[in-house]
């Protein structure tokens, strides 16, 4: 009948969704089945992710799926550089540890010293984060990382669960660090440079690619029958970008939720040491294309201080919007930021404090500043992205949750002075189906992107024009005196 059903499942930082895609005459309809919450579990010091929760999620999202009619495949994707050990037998080694953990602390700054920035930067592309899976595998007991027969990451950790293949995603796999853009495979000789091992890394697969049938273990557990399992861009953000409804190539994008992702879409990794002083990352993307971007500390800071307050975030978002511009402002990529926390809106207080400006006191206040600054930041970035690439970036699309956040998108616009196209909210859910659905057969003559914008509504912001006031500039002296590691 033309028809085809898919299953994405999206886990997110902060939360989980299952959802089916029905893909009908060239338009993509996205009905979410299942949400549930995620987040880090603290314990005796260390900060996990409770994988077998989540997983319990999934399966249940999968059983409320098996109602609605015969399903192609399901395709899983997660955020980044995360993953689980198994042994020999395909059994969990210990548990999922969480990027945002404080065991990482000084890991990267001895691996950098060791291997230098520009090995590491030109074997992979990578911006350097602490948390990235070369340091988290740096950071492993020696013992644990000789134990473990398999590294998958989160989202091939589930596909292997689902269906019993073992295979790591290149999207995903990008961010680990230890994966040669150039080559498409992993850089076997970058971790042994570090001393670490390879033997546990498996193959590389494509966004797309049939991993096989559901297990008879699953089958039974969720009613679903005949469902294959089909990789998705793993990584969320590579799903997002997918999913950008835009034309031609003087468009950014803007992947906002947990983490604001700020990049363009190129042919080429681009590893010069301007992208490396910029900090820029080379994630790999759909099709061969590379994500060039960079990680802004995003929606967290509000996240954090939400759940500090137990607060609502629609009133406190009106709130923010209500106060005078001009006030103070962060540096959101401050690494204190970084680790969860309810004393969020203390740490955003004494970094005002510190760099003498006047201190934000009520809710609307401290939300207010942090979206000024963000703001700001997303600006620089796209700035130092016209830099390096050379091209005029007139607009500015946001995609994923922090779509619907009107004030953060008017500000962008009007700080960035480019227009923003808000939409899809549910560009990662999107461009996971999407990719599932093209290598099912089911996409004839169109492209993704043609898809996403016949499927879904986008809102224009213009930049107001006038008087920026003094800003701008307050806010790059302000991360300069905090001394950033980027220039
Ligand atoms: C967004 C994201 C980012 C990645 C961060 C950590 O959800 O996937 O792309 O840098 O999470 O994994």
């Amino acid at each position: 009948d033309g028809v085809s059903r898919h299953i994405a499942v999206d886990l997110g930082a902060s939360g989980g969704r299952v959802a089916l895609g029905t893909l009908r005459a060239g338009r993509l309809e996205v009905e979410i089945l299942h949400r549930f919450p995620n987040g880090g579990v603290p314990v005796h010091g260390e900060l996990y992710w409770d994988i077998l929760g989540l997983w319990r999620e999934v399966v249940h999202g999968l059983r409320l799926a098996s109602t609605h009619g015969d399903i192609a495949s399901v395709g899983v994707n997660s955020w980044a550089v995360d993953y689980g050990l198994l042994d020999a037998r395909g059994e969990l080694l210990g548990q999922v540890n969480h990027y945002r953990s404080a065991r990482l602390g000084g890991v990267m700054e001895r691996v950098r010293e060791q291997l230098s920035d520009e090995a590491i930067y030109a074997a992979t592309g990578i911006q350097f984060l602490g948390f990235n899976t070369l340091y988290q595998l740096a950071a492993e007991p020696p013992e644990r990382l000789a134990q473990a027969h398999t590294l998958l990451m989160v989202p091939d950790l589930l596909h292997f669960w689902l269906c019993g293949a073992q295979a790591c995603e290149r999207t995903n796999a990008s961010t680990t660090q230890f994966y040669d853009p150039l080559t498409g495979a992993w850089h076997r000789e970058l971790l042994a440079r570090a001393g670490l091992p390879t033997h546990f890394l498996p193959r590389l697969v494509d966004p797309g690619t049939d991993l096989g049938p559901l297990s008879p273990e699953v089958e039974r557990e969720t009613g679903l029958r005949g469902v294959r399992v089909v990789t998705p861009a793993t990584h969320d953000t590579a799903s997002a970008v997918a999913a950008v409804p835009a034309r031609g190539d003087g468009w950014a994008y803007v992947s906002s939720g947990t983490w604001s992702l700020v990049g363009v879409e190129v042919a080429q990794p681009v590893l010069s040491a301007q992208a490396r002083a910029l900090n820029l990352t080379n994630e790999a993307g759909l099709d061969g294309t590379t994500r060039l971007l960079k990680n802004v500390m995003g929606l967290w800071i509000v996240q954090e201080c939400r759940r500090a307050w137990d607060a609502d975030f629609a009133g406190l978002d009106a709130g923010a919007a209500a106060l005078p511009a001009g006030g103070p402002l962060i540096d959101p990529d401050d690494p204190q930021f970084l680790p969860p926390g309810l004393d969020m809106p203390q740490r955003v207080q004494a970094f005002c404090a510190q760099t003498g400006q006047s201190v934000p006191q009520t809710p609307p206040e401290i939300v207010r500043c942090v979206l000024d600054s963000l703001a700001h930041r997303i600006a620089e970035v796209l700035d130092a992205l016209e830099t390096v690439t050379g091209r005029s970036l007139r607009t500015v699309h946001v995609v994923g949750g922090g779509a619907q956040g009107e004030f953060l998108n008017r500000l962008t616009a009007d700080l960035s002075g480019r227009m923003v196209v808000a939409g899809p909210v549910e560009a990662t859910l999107i461009g996971n189906l999407l990719v599932q659905a093209r290598a099912c057969g089911g996409l004839k003559d169109s492209s993704i992107r043609e898809v996403v914008r016949a499927s879904s509504e986008s809102q224009t912001f213009t930049p107001a024009g006038g008087d920026k006031g003094d800003s701008r500039e307050r806010f790059r002296r302000l991360t300069v005196v905090q001394g950033r590691t980027e220039s």
